[in-house]
């Protein structure tokens, strides 16, 4: 369908009324459901639907279906924990399909039901998400530990498990890959399986990025070459650490690198492109609702006179993992799995090879 975009909008404008009519909706389905409810319990049901909506809107706009089942599978996984059953969010998506399709045409309700289709009948499927202890990764005796101390409060006893590694000539890059960004990933199941609070994943988060700045000494050693690079992540984007080990590896390599942190705006990153004219630019987006908002960037930067024209843009973090074309459709030059990759696929795009 030509109009996605258009679409994807509309679907986002019904935000402002069907959150409430799906929730009367259940409510008078399960007069059981509507008493128990408490205020607050209503006002965080409410806002999982808009939520819904926007993953759905930005799905539709992407035209990637894989990316809303994931949504939904994340959501099912944290719904459960705070004792949300899974059928009741099956049930939610019926409803909110229903009262789609009352609202949009044939054509338009053809794509979406195909999106919430794929989305109802997984519902109920076993959630796949891996712990720490079943990861397929030799170091990870060594990440237990160090998210064991994190979880503790033991910040320095981490930090100095990790500076005795690298006194001992162990490869940071192993470090950053199998230590810090499984830790990484560990932290959110466990926030979204309600096993450690926000406070928790907060802490751990800030701790590995002060042990990350203690072993930039060690980082800032290898030969250097004229290469720039520019790391940012998207507007409205707070998951920063990824974009930081993307400009660490490219550092590592030699390229002079100008990382530029979380929630970056469009005009400012693009001034910054216009005077820096690095060789490449790499964006992290982490939350699929911002993929429109990097689409709509990369073309702004591509018209952008001051920019160089060669200048390489590479896209990451989790909606790409999720779906392996959608670079594409944001105007990217391509995409990576992790730090190395992003390196390995940069110089190969720079040397044309
Ligand atoms: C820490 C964290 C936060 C912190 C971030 C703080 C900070 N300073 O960065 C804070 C508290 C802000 C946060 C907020 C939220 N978070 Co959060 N967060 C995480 C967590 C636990 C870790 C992220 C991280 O540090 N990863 C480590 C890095 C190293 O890995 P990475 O990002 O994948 O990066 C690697 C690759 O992807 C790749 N890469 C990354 N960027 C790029 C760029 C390019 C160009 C290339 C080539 C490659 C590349 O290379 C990197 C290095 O190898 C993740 C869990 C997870 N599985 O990722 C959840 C997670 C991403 N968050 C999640 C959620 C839901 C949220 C919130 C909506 C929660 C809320 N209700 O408020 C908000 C949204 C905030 C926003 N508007 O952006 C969900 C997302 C679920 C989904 N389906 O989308 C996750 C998956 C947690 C979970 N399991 O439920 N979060």
């Amino acid at each position: 369908m030509e109009n996605d975009d258009m679409f994807s909008k509309k679907l986002l404008g019904l935000k402002s009324t069907l959150p409430a009519l799906i929730v009367a909706d259940h409510f008078n389905q399960r007069p059981d459901m509507a008493r128990s409810y408490s205020e607050y319990q209503k006002e965080n049901f409410l806002s999982d639907i808009g939520w819904i909506i926007s993953f759905l809107a930005e799905s539709v706009w992407a035209r990637e279906p894989v990316l809303f089942e994931e949504f939904i599978f994340w959501l099912k996984t944290f719904l459960i924990s705070v004792g949300v059953p899974a059928k009741d969010l099956e049930e939610s998506l019926r409803l909110l399909k229903a009262r789609i399709n009352e609202a949009c045409s044939a054509d338009e309700n053809n794509v979406v039901n195909a999106f919430l289709g794929k989305a109802i009948s997984q519902v109920m499927a076993d959630d796949l998400k891996t712990s720490l202890a079943a990861m397929d990764n030799t170091l990870i005796p060594l990440a237990q530990d160090y998210l064991d101390c994190m979880l503790k409060g033991e910040r320095n006893l981490a930090l100095s498990m990790v500076l005795d590694k690298v006194e001992a000539g162990f490869p940071m890059k192993d470090l950053y890959l199998q230590v810090f960004q499984p830790v990484q990933y560990e932290l959110g199941r466990l926030w979204q399986t309600n096993r450690i609070s926000v406070a928790q994943e907060h802490y751990c988060t800030a701790a590995t990025q002060l042990v990350m700045s203690q072993l930039y000494p060690y980082l800032f050693t290898g030969k250097r070459h004229e290469r720039k690079m520019v790391a940012a992540c998207a507007p409205g984007e707070l998951h920063e650490l990824g974009a930081r080990m993307v400009s660490d590896f490219f550092e590592m390599e030699g390229w002079n690198t100008y990382y530029l942190g979380a929630n970056m705006p469009v005009n400012g990153i693009i001034n910054f492109l216009g005077v820096i004219k690095p060789a490449l630019l790499a964006i992290s987006v982490t939350m699929t609702v911002n993929l429109r908002t990097v689409a709509e960037m990369i073309s702004q930067i591509r018209a952008t006179p001051e920019i160089p024209a060669g200048m390489k843009i590479l896209a990451g973090d989790y909606p790409f993992r999720v779906a392996n074309d959608l670079w594409q459709r944001i105007g990217a030059d391509g995409w990576a799995v992790n730090a190395q990759e992003a390196v390995d696929l940069a110089g190969r795009l720079i040397s044309g090879t």
